[in-house]
């Protein structure tokens, strides 16, 4: 995979300048009574889980240009995620999807454990028809208002559990498409109805030590109404469904300039946030890489969760769901694995003490400052000094790009077809 001598040769040229950079934002961290250290112990005991389906190259509803060297199954994903985590040690787990990923669990173990990863939730698929199907999920899937369909959605489910709790994975995910693209062509309280009913079929075969995540998302490919659309939904299903139910934020998957951050702390009030997929978006559901468009959004949600990090019973669950267009997408993996990263450690920083006492003096501006003096303090050094103390690289890219793994995986695996849109 990536050869440890590579990446002890490219941490070489970057080490004496870590160095420098480190010593200067430890003594500046140190006026302000933060110790340094405990920064990077954070840095280094961080993860989020890689989508598998993230390895590949995506696309839009248009087209699909793939890469060299595109994973051509769940083996060559599992082999691209050992290189993110062997770079960035920021990426300690994968979550599958099923039934793209659906192999033998004893297979996938094997694979997992030769890179040192292990599985956060799998994810479900009933969002498209696969070619041994009997009923086809057009006009929906757990909410269809044929029976047959929906049980046979229930039962891709109750089989995702079943793969996934063989794999350790501990949680399932669940988004469908269903909804409507037209006024009048559902009826939007009984198709809601069947929804908590197919859920709580799925709820009822959850092992004891399970939870299942529902993720919510505004529209697409319902472009009228989506069965579970917004948080508000996906908290009355969480609360409907019991305790073991908790609700996925996808940051993509809101209205333009939806306060999200208000989001998780509602879900956390309501002792409902399970976990997060990770991207970024300029418009919709866009998929963009982590902390490119609005690393502040990034930051201010990681600022809910540190600030609620002691909070009985959260437990949550990190993990990225982007595509990746027009790059590399194990070097975007990584890079957003260090975005969010980033964000985490960043939020760590703020002065709790002093922005609570700003509250509730109502010094708007004070407050809204010691937020952002902790946004703006670059925090690279520690980051990448976790990163060093864990043998993963200083500079993860620069690393990946002299181990010329792209290339040997480009001889090694077959052509990827460009054919048809992407979906991901
Ligand atoms: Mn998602």
């Amino acid at each position: 995979m990536i050869d440890k001598s590579t990446i002890e040769a490219d941490n070489a040229k970057h080490q004496d300048g870590l160095d420098i950079d480190f010593a200067n934002l430890a003594e500046k961290l140190d006026r302000r009574g933060v110790s340094i250290d405990a920064l990077v112990k954070r840095a280094q005991d961080f993860g989020v889980a890689v989508p598998s389906w993230g390895t590949g190259t995506g696309g839009t509803r248009f087209a699909r240009f793939p890469g060299g060297g595109e994973p051509a199954n769940i083996f060559d994903k599992l082999d691209d995620c050992g290189v993110i985590h062997a770079l960035t040690d920021a990426a300690p787990s994968v979550s599958l999807h099923f039934p793209w990923d659906q192999t033998d669990p004893a297979d996938l173990r094997a694979k997992a454990d030769e890179h040192g990863l292990t599985f956060d939730a799998v994810n479900s698929n009933t969002f498209q028809d696969q070619a041994d199907q009997a009923h086809s999920y057009k006009f929906g899937s757990l909410t269809h208002t044929d029976q047959a369909t929906r049980a046979q959605a229930v039962e891709h489910n109750l089989e995702c559990i079943e793969l996934g709790d063989k794999i350790g994975s501990k949680a399932l995910t669940v988004w469908i498409g269903d909804g409507a693209n037209f006024p009048g062509q559902t009826h939007m309280g009984r198709q809601f109805e069947r929804y908590l009913s197919s859920m709580k079929d799925i709820y009822a075969g959850l092992p004891n030590d399970w939870q299942i995540f529902s993720e919510h998302k505004i529209y697409e490919p319902a472009f009228y109404s989506t069965v579970v659309q917004d948080w508000g939904t996906s908290l009355l299903t969480a609360q409907e469904l019991g305790e073991k139910a908790k609700c996925l934020v996808d940051l993509g998957h809101h209205a333009p300039n939806v306060n999200i951050e208000m989001i998780v702390s509602r879900l956390i009030h309501a002792g409902k946030l399970g976990g997060f997929h990770f991207n970024d978006s300029k418009y919709g559901d866009d998929d963009l890489d982590s902390g490119t468009i609005d690393p502040y959004r990034l930051f201010l949600v990681w600022n809910e969760l540190v600030d609620a990090e002691d909070t009985p019973g959260l437990d949550l669950s990190h993990m990225i769901d982007q595509s990746h267009n027009v790059t590399d997408p194990i070097e975007s993996l990584m890079v957003s694995c260090i975005e969010i990263q980033r964000a985490y450690i960043q939020a760590a920083l703020v002065d709790r003490e002093a922005l609570a006492g700003y509250q509730a003096d109502n010094d708007a501006l004070m407050a809204s400052a010691t937020l952002r003096n902790a946004f703006r303090t670059d925090v690279d050094a520690i980051l990448a000094k976790a990163r060093s103390l864990s043998g993963s690289a200083i500079d993860p890219i620069g690393a990946y790009r002299a181990s010329g793994y792209r290339a040997k995986v480009s001889d090694a695996r077959p052509v990827s077809s460009g054919a048809g849109g992407g979906i991901v």
